[in-house]
């Protein structure tokens, strides 16, 4: 069995689960609840950052982070690949992933801003800057998002998962105004298994 250091309020981790489950794996996957911010946190044993996802594999050993995860578990299924082998299909999931990756890296950098950082020293003008990256992150896949639905493949994963997260920790505003094409994407495929199985919960 592989071990997953995992939460179901991670959306890293959610990436990882959700990869395992659109390729079969997810019986050769066990979940180990992990708090990464509690105080005397164990993650760090097992990943030097200190942050979940971590994959611990059969053979013993540690993978991070979450794209890394994600391949290697993609690498051990005959089935449709979530990350095409080559070519500019590779190129452009990638970079979606890096999209998504991105958007949820500012969005998380906000919640930890607002939900840990005590109040006296917070800085307004970084909590501006990590909304506005998140802002154009989702305006650039309005742009794209008629093009997002010819496939599911790791970019797709990547994306519903920060779309995911938005509506968990910051559903004002709501992302999808005046976002109708990626709102209209997201609706189609947010019923899919493995993204119902795994909606970010407390
Ligand atoms: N780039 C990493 C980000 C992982 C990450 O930041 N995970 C958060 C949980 S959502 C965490 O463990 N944070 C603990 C910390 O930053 O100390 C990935 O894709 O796996």
């Amino acid at each position: 069995m592989m071990k997953l250091l995992h939460s179901t309020t991670s959306p890293y981790a959610r990436k990882a689960l959700v990869v395992a489950m659109e390729t079969g794996l997810e019986r050769r996957l066990e979940l180990v609840a992990s708090a990464p911010f509690a105080p005397g946190s164990d993650v760090p044993e097992t990943n030097p950052l200190g942050r979940i996802p971590a994959l611990i594999t059969e053979g013993g050993e540690v993978l991070y982070d979450s794209p890394v995860i994600c391949e290697y578990l993609d690498s051990l299924h005959d089935g449709a690949k979530l990350f095409p082998h080559s070519g500019g299909a590779r190129w452009t999931a990638l970079r979606r992933q890096a999209l998504g990756d991105g958007i949820l890296d500012a969005a998380v950098l906000n919640r930890i801003e607002t939900a840990v950082r005590p109040e006296d020293k917070r800085w307004a003008g970084w909590i501006a800057r990590q909304d506005a990256a998140t802002r154009r992150g989702l305006d650039a896949l309005e742009e794209e998002a008629d093009s997002l639905g010819e496939s599911f493949g790791i970019g797709q994963v990547t994306i519903a998962c920060a779309l995911g997260y938005l509506d968990f920790r910051f559903p004002r505003p709501d992302w999808r105004e005046g976002r109708p094409r990626l709102a209209a994407w997201y609706a189609g495929v947010e019923t899919r298994p493995s993204l119902a199985a795994t909606t970010p919960r407390e």
